[in-house]
């Protein structure tokens, strides 16, 4: 297993380089070009600048999160050919500095969704979290309505000056249904899985976080079937999945242990999180400690350990502690700790693997 550290830029990040290269056993930073919107060709010399900032840390840049994909690509428009060609010269150009991995996501409109940034926990520190009612069975054009009513009403994603967009964005998704989705994305793997095969990079499709559909709008890398016929749409060991403990775990019938078990060989990249899930569906981000949540993060690093992964890891969303100001579920902290003890799940794996194979006749 292969530590990285999500790092959002310079300029652009509460987290420096040289205090994530103190975290034990961290050797890449999980990075992106934050200021290039989605469709757009990443530019060569912001690509090299990156490179040369890690270099400097001692620390690769071996995985990309994420080369976020355009629209247009998930709605199926014509326009979608210009921006597939330039995602591919964006693979190609991030093999030509090493990249062996690039995540993305193909979620309609919004990526991971939360209602509250900074909910308070027992011990005073703040989380994300969702509360369900505030999403589902909500129709968006009523909250729309409702927003431009009243400011003082809003949410993470749902920011006054977006509204127009969102609003055009629930438009065009109207009559797209999940199986529209599943061609459009057949048809972006079809292209791009070529193209990353002959550069060596690996991708690996984040799930919906959560995994269920909001608001409407379709959503279908959310569970064990689906990530199966996912990586069936093209047989690849280029076409993988990026498997988040922490997304996937919002559905407490997701066995994350069982997909890292039928996946090994089609899981380049692990976010390993965890999360506690109430009865009536909300859930907030917890430390990653197995008894804080409901997702059994030692189960998973042990099944990471045993199917021998030598792929990428990185902790996910951590809380806010000690009054640290961050970036929402990403400060220094708890994402440290986080790496802390999953060392600890990993190292304490190896000695039992060591101590079982030497009583073995
Ligand atoms: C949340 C992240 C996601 C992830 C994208 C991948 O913090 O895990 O935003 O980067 O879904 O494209």
């Amino acid at each position: 297993m292969q530590m990285g550290f999500r790092w959002f830029g310079e300029g652009n990040d509460t987290v420096t380089l040289d205090q994530i290269r103190q975290i034990p056993g961290v050797t890449g930073i999980v990075w992106a070009l934050h200021d290039v919107p989605a469709g757009e060709e990443w530019p060569m010399d912001k690509i090299e600048a990156v490179r040369d900032q890690a270099a400097r840390a001692g620390l690769n840049i071996d995985v990309v999160e994420s080369v976020n994909v355009h629209e247009d690509i998930k709605l199926g428009r014509p326009s979608r050919d210009g921006y597939i060609a330039n995602y591919k010269r964006t693979i190609e150009k991030l093999a030509q500095v090493g990249v062996k991995v690039i995540c993305y996501n193909f979620m309609p409109v919004f990526d991971w969704l939360r209602t509250d940034l900074r909910k308070e926990l027992e011990d005073g520190s703040t989380a994300l979290f969702y509360e369900k009612s505030k999403i589902e069975d909500i129709d968006p054009f009523e909250l729309v309505r409702r927003i431009n009513e009243n400011s003082a009403l809003t949410m993470p994603g749902w920011e006054p000056e977006r509204l127009a967009h969102l609003t055009a964005l629930f438009e065009a998704y109207q009559g797209v249904t999940q199986e529209h989705l599943w061609d459009n994305l057949r048809y972006f793997l079809s292209e791009i899985v070529p193209v990353a095969e002959r550069c060596g990079i690996k991708m690996a499709i984040h799930p919906d976080d959560p995994p269920w559909p909001v608001f409407g709008l379709p959503r279908i890398i959310t569970s064990q079937a689906n990530l199966r016929r996912f990586l069936k749409l093209y047989d690849s060991p280029y076409n993988g999945i990026t498997l988040c403990s922490g997304s996937l775990g919002a559905n407490p019938d997701n066995d994350i242990v069982a997909m890292i078990h039928e996946f090994a060989d089609r899981i380049p990249f692990a976010h390993i999180r965890n999360v506690r899930v109430y009865e009536n569906g909300d859930f907030i981000e917890t430390s990653h400690r197995t008894q804080d949540g409901t997702v059994d993060i030692a189960g998973i690093v042990q099944a990471y350990h045993d199917i021998g992964f030598t792929g990428y890891a990185r902790p996910d969303h951590g809380r806010h502690l000690w009054g640290e100001q961050c970036r929402p579920g990403y400060g220094l902290y708890d994402r440290a700790l986080g790496i802390m003890y999953l060392w600890g799940l990993w190292d304490g794996a190896e000695r039992r693997a060591a101590r079982e194979r030497k009583v073995a006749p």
